[in-house]
């Protein structure tokens, strides 16, 4: 099943229920009703709370202990169950732990899929950073997509602009990932991907477009700089490479980019699957998911990071003001 969460969660979700073939269960978590209305289908769980605060992820936290028996029946009975939230605000970074934990317990393989912020929004890294090192403890995999990596460009675009396009590109690629055989792709296998992201450490999702004469290499490079800006490629051991064309895509190209991959990747020492769909335009789309990177560069994100394994570092579970006494909470 896929369960998105908070705002990015429930619309990256919504749209990737449109694209993949493989995931039986869709399923909506959130604190604002607006994201559970903009969905169609699947189960929905609001958090409900005071509108008239700002809430903190650990605020968001303490109402959802009133939902605790919901949320455990939303992931009830799933073998892999796929979370995806943005980090850095609220709903997202304070519920996709408690959930992936909820998952695990009910015995499911969890993979966890975290928006991190856009550049422009420095003021989310803390909490981001914080919640990503959060779900890397409770999952079995963790797969980042780099907001930044998604776009080229954000300079004259809407926000809203900005979303659709990033969640067009990550939805293009996690569909492709995460579908059946059929007439216009073949795709590495559900299995394969788990092997991939099932790892310790963390995996990239990065992907980037071209239509120039060596779109091939272009879009390759393009993605794989995303993630170098964010780990150090060297420690990458696993890697799946998804290209997305029109039927005028050659096998040629497949291998091409299997091969400048391997080099590009763990010193050359990576083991490269790939994935072919014919759903896309004349702009060739390369989306790499690589794993076994150690360490991110959000770890820096967290300045307290190297102290939490000294201190108590249990999630914290705080309250509004004015909820302070529900009985249902203590
Ligand atoms: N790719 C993508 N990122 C988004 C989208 N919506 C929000 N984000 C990013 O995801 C991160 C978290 O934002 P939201 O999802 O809006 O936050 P939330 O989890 O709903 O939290 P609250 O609204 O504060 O309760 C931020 O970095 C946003 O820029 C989206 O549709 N697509
Ligand atoms: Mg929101």
């Amino acid at each position: 099943m896929a369960l998105g969460i908070g705002s990015a969660g429930a619309r990256i979700v919504s749209a990737l229920s449109k694209e993949t073939t493989l995931v039986d269960r869709f399923a909506y978590l959130s604190c604002d009703p607006a994201d559970l209305e903009s969905v169609d289908g699947g189960e929905k769980l609001l958090i409900e709370g005071p509108i008239d605060q700002k809430l903190t992820p650990a605020m968001v936290r303490g109402l959802s202990i009133r939902y605790q028996s919901e949320m455990r029946r939303l992931v009830e009975g799933a073998k892999v169950v796929f979370i995806v939230a943005g980090l850095g605000r609220a709903t997202g970074s304070g519920l996709a732990p408690v959930v992936a934990e909820l998952a695990k317990d009910s015995g499911a393989d969890t993979v966890s899929i975290a928006v991190m912020p856009f550049g422009f929004e420095e003021k989310l890294r803390f909490y981001a950073g914080l919640a990503l090192r959060r779900l890397r403890g409770v999952s079995r995999g963790v797969v980042v997509v780099d907001n930044d990596t998604l776009l080229k460009s954000t300079s004259d675009a809407t926000l809203k602009e900005i979303y659709d396009l990033a969640n067009s590109e990550a939805v293009t690629a996690l569909g492709s990932l995460l579908s059946r055989q059929s007439d216009d792709s073949i795709p590495v296998g559900l299995n394969k991907v788990l092997g991939t992201v099932f790892e310790d450490g963390y995996s990239f999702l990065s992907s980037a477009s071209s239509g120039s004469v060596d779109k091939t290499e272009e879009a390759l490079s393009r993605a794989v700089i995303g993630i170098s800006k964010r780990a150090e490629t060297k420690e990458a051991n696993h890697a799946v490479v998804v290209l997305t064309g029109d039927s005028a895509l050659r096998a040629g190209e497949t291998a091409t980019a299997v091969k400048r991959l391997g080099s590009m990747f763990g010193n050359g020492a990576i083991d490269v699957e790939y994935s072919v769909s014919y759903r896309g335009g004349s702009q060739l789309q390369v989306s790499v998911l690589a794993s076994g990177f150690k360490a991110t560069r959000y770890d820096e994100y967290d300045p307290l990071a190297s102290l939490r394994t000294v201190m108590d570092d249990s999630m914290e579970y705080s309250l509004p003001s004015g909820l302070e006494g529900v009985p249902s909470c203590e």
